[in-house]
Order: structure tokens, then C-alpha cells, then sequence
């Protein structure tokens, strides 16, 4: 879209910038009131950042003609995008570039190649001006590219040195998710002696690169590219709704991405109002309290682990609110799954856990590649099989029993592959390459087959007879169920399938109280059943890639700019070791707050390829916070499941003026509400 007039306009806008921004020079503070839980591990192996504190960008009160022109002085800077792509992330080169030109015009930037392989590799281009000009504002990593490389050895971190001291770098910028601020972290503590400062960009598309402080301040609210993906996702969803609710034959079943945390569901269902968002962590919380007591009453001893949600549990939940709209002739719908839902469904992450440790070990033992050794999915299963029965690496892989084969192989082929599915290089189960959504719904399609032919999913057709005259005679109970019945405050009530006179149901609404005599005669909504099956038809989506190489909200432009801008003046105030962040970003641009967070105080002991490994703190979604008890409190309103109309809701196209769009995640707003 280059040469389009929406590649044009993107281009020649400006981001509006924080005012210190405007200034001369800056310094920076040290806050000492923002304190973090120190992990040991942390301690033992980043000893040169470990004591780094927040540090606020402020207006320099030193007038020394030297303090200013060590801030000015000439600058080589290295960038590199690490990870997926994020809406914004050209912005952040072109914050640092600005900054270090309107400073020095003789500081120059570099740009690697592909990721972090490009700077093991020693490939990289000069950024100019004009190659930064024809990315302003716009998606896509595709400047200088991105990948996942990890530098995770003595060895590639010593290359990375060399090849940093060879451009004469003062320092390194890396634009990356948690993972790559977790290498940002090792190589600020390998590079401290050099000199080369290193700092973090909060980069990810998922949002789940959040920070608060040991007592709750928010010092980062997101990551950027988390609101343009979600609105474009939202844009599209909204888009199935208007398909959805006018030819009412599909259920719309979106996968979406975020790896592990389902931020981007959430922002995406308050963007829509779709009929079901599955929210992962709050699966996780589930316990099943009728099993758990049944099993307390028969004296069983109690595994909290044995009564967590299971992929039946979940589908028979779907389950329900689709047979409780098609109750009302609603036979379609939108339902979001956050990609990485299996993560939070307890007896599929007790696989993924056991399989990691599993493909992990016999690449250790044996000094190969798993997926190498077992290409084929056969062999990957009598590999295990064997295992179980004790038949090959004897002794060596307790954790995989007969019993955890028999479960393993009752699930369906492609499922099964997909648990099997090769780690990326930083040990994470690659959440996108399993069709999730499949194996949830062929549940739901066998579970309403059931439903079905026990007569409990039928498919209604609203009609607003005035039913008066409706008595005993010739009425086909089959037919006539539910009925909604309109009180005199003009509300429709619910009344029960099995009333099927007017007699009756009178008598009815005048012990509920709702009619006053049964001399009245109420309004009524009869829901005739359709004699025919009820068909259950879904379409199946995957947003993901599409939004993260969305063009940038106008947020994600300013967000992203202003981190550019950040990373620069952490670099000239000496910085390393820190994650440039701003605080407020809930609130209006003139209250956005530059800060640089220590990143070695976010970092806590994590499984990775069946290891304990030390890398940066995840954010998942908080059910305590406001974002999702909102959500909660009006998601059953959304299913929509009565004679209302459906609560659909469009929130436009991503713009790139404030005036076009809300301005701002949802989920930032309502968490920063007291
Ligand atoms: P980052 O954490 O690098 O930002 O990437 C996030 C993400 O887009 C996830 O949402 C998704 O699960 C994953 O990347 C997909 O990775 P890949 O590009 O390797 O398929």
C-alpha cells in the first residue's frame, strides 16, 4: 500500500510527543519508592543490573555547558526488532532516529538484519532518514525485518559483542516481547563492562508485557501493538457479526491469538460484544464444586488438580447458551477462543508439560532433535508408547505411564500431532499452529447431537401472536415452548415450557405475581418450535498474523514514538539494563510519564524445554481487575438469548486520528477506574 493516499497521510502525520520531549536536555531520576521482589536466580546471574531502580526522564537542572554537551555528544545506535511483528514498532525507530539527530546530526543508527541472527551474523543497514520516512506510522516489521533467534550461549553473547563493538555502537535497542527483553536483560550484564548499554522496548502484540510495582503501582499498562491488534481483530469480528446476524445460519467460532494470555480476547470481546468470549485464566480458576464435594462426602481423598475444567466441561457450557438462542430462533452466533486456552484447561497442560520435559530430555541424553529422530507422527507415538511400558530409555521418563498413553492416544490424530508440534527456539508450545477451535467444537457438535435427540436443541421462531384466543385444544406440547410473556412494566418473561394453555398460564403469572388477576389478559410471545433438526453450522477464523501487521492506531502511533524517544534520552542519561516504559498511559498524553523499569527485577525462574530458566514474568489476565469483572458482570447480556435484539457492537476502522477511534485500549480504561 505504498503509494496509497492512506500510506501517504500515515507517513506525513506526526505523533504527538511528551512535552519533556520538547526540552534541551534531560537527566534521570531515580525513583526509590517503586519497589520489586528480587529473585535469587536473578541476583546470581545479573549481578550488574540487579540493583538498577526505576528511572523517571526529567528536565536536566544541571546548567553545565559539559553535562549538556556529554547529552549531545555523537552516537552510534543499534536497533533490532526481535519476535512477532507489532503494529508500531517502525515508530520506535523513528522516535530514537529524530532524537539522536535533532541532538546530533553526526550520531548515525543501525539496523540488523532479521532479528537478533542478523547481529550474530554482522548483517545489518545504516538507517536513514529517508528509509525512516517511508515507514512512519505504518505496520509491519518490514524495515529491517524480525526473528526469534535466542542468544542464549557465553558464545553467541560474546559474538553479539564483537559485532556491537565493530559498528562502534554506544548502544543497543531491542524491540522485542518478553522473551527478548529477557536477552536484552543477559546482554545489558554481559556488555556492562564495555560500555554498550542495552535497553528493552515493550513490544507484543499479546499485552502481556505488563508491570506493577510490589504494591500494585502500574508502571507499564501494555505493551505496544496490543491495541492495534485488537481493534483490527475487533474490526473483522464485527464485520462476521453484521454477516452472522443477517444471514442466521452460522455460528462464527474466532480463534485468536496471544499466545498464553487472553488480553487480546478480552479487549476484543469489550470491542464487540460477542456472544461467548472464553477467557483462559478464568478457566483455570474453575473448580468443579459438585464433583469436588461428592468425592469429600465418599471420603476420597481431594486432589484439587482432579476438578478443574475439562475440555467436556467446556464444551457442554458452549453447549448452552447455543441451544439457549436457538431457543429464540437464534441458530447463529460469535464466539471467541483465545488461542492459547489449552494452556488453562488442566488435564491438556499436564500433556504439554510432560510432553515438553519429555522432548527436552531425549534431546539432552541423546544429543539429537526429537522431532528429528521421530518425524512422522507414528513414530513420535510408539516412541511414547515405548517409553510407558518401559521398553526404550528405561527408567528414564517416569512421568509417562501407561495410563497417560491410553488417555493420550483417545485424542483425535491432528490434536494429537498439534500437543507434538515442535517448541520455537525459545522452548514456548507454539499455541498457533493448533487448531484449538477444532477440537473444542467437534465436542460441542457431538454434545449437540445428544442435545438434539433428547428434543433440547430446537430451533424457535419468535412470533408475536397476540394469543388471546390459544386454548387446550390440539396444542402439540413439542411446539409450544418456551413462551414469553410481556409484563405490564414491558418486560418479557421466561415462562416455562410445559405451560402451554392460557388457563394455565395465567394462573401462573398470577402466583408469580406478575399478572394482577386472571381476569387480565397479558400480552404473550409464543416461541413456536421448528418440527424440523436444528443444524448447527459453524465457520471457523484465525486472527492472528493480520494484526499484527495491522497499520498502528493512533494510540499505538504516539505509544510507540514516544517509547522511541524514551529509549533515547535512558541511552544519553547512562542507562542500561532497562526497559523504556511510560506510566499513564491510561491517561491523556500530557500525563504520560517516561520511565525506564529495571528488567532483571521482572525476571522469575520459568519451564522451558523441560527446564527451569530464568526469564522475564508473563502477564496473564487478572480476574480481580476491573477489565474483567466488567466483562463479567454484562457477558451474559451479550448472549443474547431472549426476544431482544443482539448486543453486537462495531467500533469502526483503526484510524490514525484521535477523532476516528477510542483512543485507548478498553481494558486500559477500565482497569485504571478506582
Ligand atoms: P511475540 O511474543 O514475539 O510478540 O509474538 C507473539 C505472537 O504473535 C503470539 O501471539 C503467537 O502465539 C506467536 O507470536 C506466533 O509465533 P510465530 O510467528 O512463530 O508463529
Amino acid at each position: 500500500n505504498e503509494d496509497s493516499k492512506e500510506a501517504l497521510a500515515r507517513q506525513r502525520f506526526s505523533p504527538e510527543k511528551i512535552d519533556i520531549f520538547n526540552e534541551s536536555h534531560t537527566s534521570l531520576e531515580t525513583l526509590n519508592e517503586y519497589r520489586f521482589l528480587k529473585d535469587t536466580e536473578a541476583e546470581r546471574m545479573l549481578p550488574g543490573i540487579i540493583n538498577n531502580r526505576v528511572q523517571q526522564v526529567i528536565i536536566n537542572p544541571n546548567p553545565d555547558e559539559n553535562v549538556k554537551l556529554g547529552f549531545s555528544k555523537p552516537r552510534h545506535i543499534g536497533v533490532v526488532f526481535s519476535g512477532g511483528p507489532a503494529p508500531g514498532g517502525h515508530n520506535v525507530i523513528a522516535g530514537i532516529f529524530d532524537e539522536m539527530k535533532r541532538f546530533n546530526s553526526a550520531s548515525k543508527m543501525f539496523g540488523f538484519i532479521k532479528g537478533p541472527e542478523g547481529m550474530l551474523e554482522n548483517r545489518y543497514i545504516e538507517i536513514t532518514a529517508g528509509l525512516v520516512d517511508t515507514h512512519r506510522n505504518m505496520g509491519g516489521f518490514n524495515m529491517i525485518k524480525t526473528g526469534r533467534t535466542k542468544i542464549d550461549s557465553g558464545s553467541k553473547m560474546e559474538l553479539a559483542l564483537t559485532v556491537c563493538k565493530g559498528l562502534k555502537l554506544d548502544a543497543l535497542v531491542i524491540i522485542g516481547g518478553d522473551d527478548s527483553n529477557t536477552n536484552a536483560a543477559f546482554l545489558a550484564q554481559h556488555f556492562k563492562s564495555s560500555g554498550i548499554k542495552v535497553i528493552g522496548i515493550p513490544k507484543t502484540i499479546d499485552g502481556d508485557i505488563q508491570v506493577k510495582t510490589e504494591d500494585g503501582k502500574v508502571l507499564c499498562a501494555t505493551s505496544f501493538g496490543f491495541h492495534s491488534a485488537a481493534r483490527a481483530f475487533a474490526q473483522n469480528i464485527a464485520n462476521l457479526a453484521n454477516d452472522g446476524s443477517s444471514d442466521i445460519k452460522y455460528w462464527h467460532v474466532c480463534k485468536v491469538m496471544g499466545r498464553v494470555a487472553s488480553h487480546l480476547t478480552l479487549e476484543t470481546a469489550l470491542q464487540t460484544h460477542v456472544n461467548i468470549a472464553l477467557i483462559g485464566e478464568e478457566l483455570a480458576d474453575y473448580v468443579d464444586q459438585e464433583r469436588m464435594s461428592k468425592a469429600r462426602e465418599q471420603g476420597e481423598q481431594i486432589d484439587y488438580n482432579a476438578y478443574g475444567m475439562t475440555l467436556r466441561h467446556l464444551s457442554r457450557m458452549i453447549c448452552d447458551i447455543i441451544v439457549r438462542r436457538a431457543a429464540f430462533g437464534k441458530n447463529y452466533g460469535l464466539m471467541i477462543i483465545p488461542e492459547g486456552i489449552l494452556e488453562f484447561i488442566n488435564e491438556i497442560q499436564l500433556f504439554i508439560t510432560k510432553l515438553n520435559k519429555i522432548i527436552a530430555d531425549y534431546n539432552r541424553i541423546h544429543d539429537l532433535d526429537f522431532h528429528r529422530s521421530f518425524p512422522t507422527l507414528n513414530e513420535k507415538l510408539d516412541y511414547l508408547r515405548r517409553i510407558s511400558q518401559g521398553m526404550m530409555d528405561k527408567g528414564r521418563f517416569p512421568i509417562w505411564n501407561i495410563r497417560d498413553d491410553e488417555l493420550f492416544n483417545q485424542l483425535p490424530g491432528f490434536f494429537r500431532e498439534g500437543l507434538l508440534v515442535e517448541r520455537d527456539l525459545h522452548g514456548n508450545f507454539q499455541f498457533s499452529q493448533v487448531e484449538t477451535e477444532k477440537i473444542i467444537m467437534d465436542m460441542v457438535k457431538e454434545y449437540l447431537d445428544v442435545l438434539r435427540e433428547q428434543g433440547r436443541y430446537k430451533v424457535g421462531i419468535l412470533r408475536d401472536d397476540y394469543v388471546s384466543l390459544m386454548d387446550d385444544a390440539g396444542m402439540d406440547p413439542e411446539l409450544f415452548a418456551p413462551t414469553l410473556f410481556k409484563n405490564p412494566q414491558d418486560k418479557y418473561v421466561l415462562v416455562k415450557p410445559d405451560i402451554i394453555s392460557l388457563k394455565t398460564l395465567k394462573l401462573a403469572l398470577v402466583n408469580a405475581g406478575m399478572l394482577d388477576s386472571e381476569e387480565e389478559t397479558p400480552q404473550i410471545f409464543v416461541n413456536i418450535f421448528k418440527k424440523s433438526q436444528a443444524e448447527f453450522k459453524i465457520q471457523t477464523h484465525f486472527y492472528g498474523y493480520d494484526g499484527r501487521g495491522t497499520d498502528p492506531t493512533y494510540f499505538d502511533c504516539c505509544y510507540a514514538y514516544n517509547l522511541g524517544l524514551t529509549a533515547f534520552h535512558l541511552i544519553a542519561g547512562g542507562a542500561t539494563g532497562q526497559m523504556a516504559a511510560i506510566i499513564n498511559l491510561e491517561k491523556e498524553i500530557d500525563q504520560w510519564q517516561p520511565a525506564g523499569i529495571p528488567i532483571a527485577r521482572l525476571m522469575h525462574l520459568e519451564e522451558r524445554k523441560g527446564r527451569l530458566e530464568l526469564v522475564m514474568e508473563k502477564s496473564i489476565v487478572d480476574l480481580e481487575s476491573n477489565a474483567f469483572k466488567v466483562f463479567k458482570a454484562i457477558r451474559e447480556d451479550w448472549v443474547a438469548a431472549c426476544a431482544c435484539p443482539d448486543r453486537f457492537r462495531n467500533p469502526g476502522a483503526i484510524g490514525f486520528s484521535k477523532e476516528m477511534e477510542e483512543d485507548r485500549p478498553l481494558t486500559l480504561q477500565l482497569n485504571a477506574l478506582q
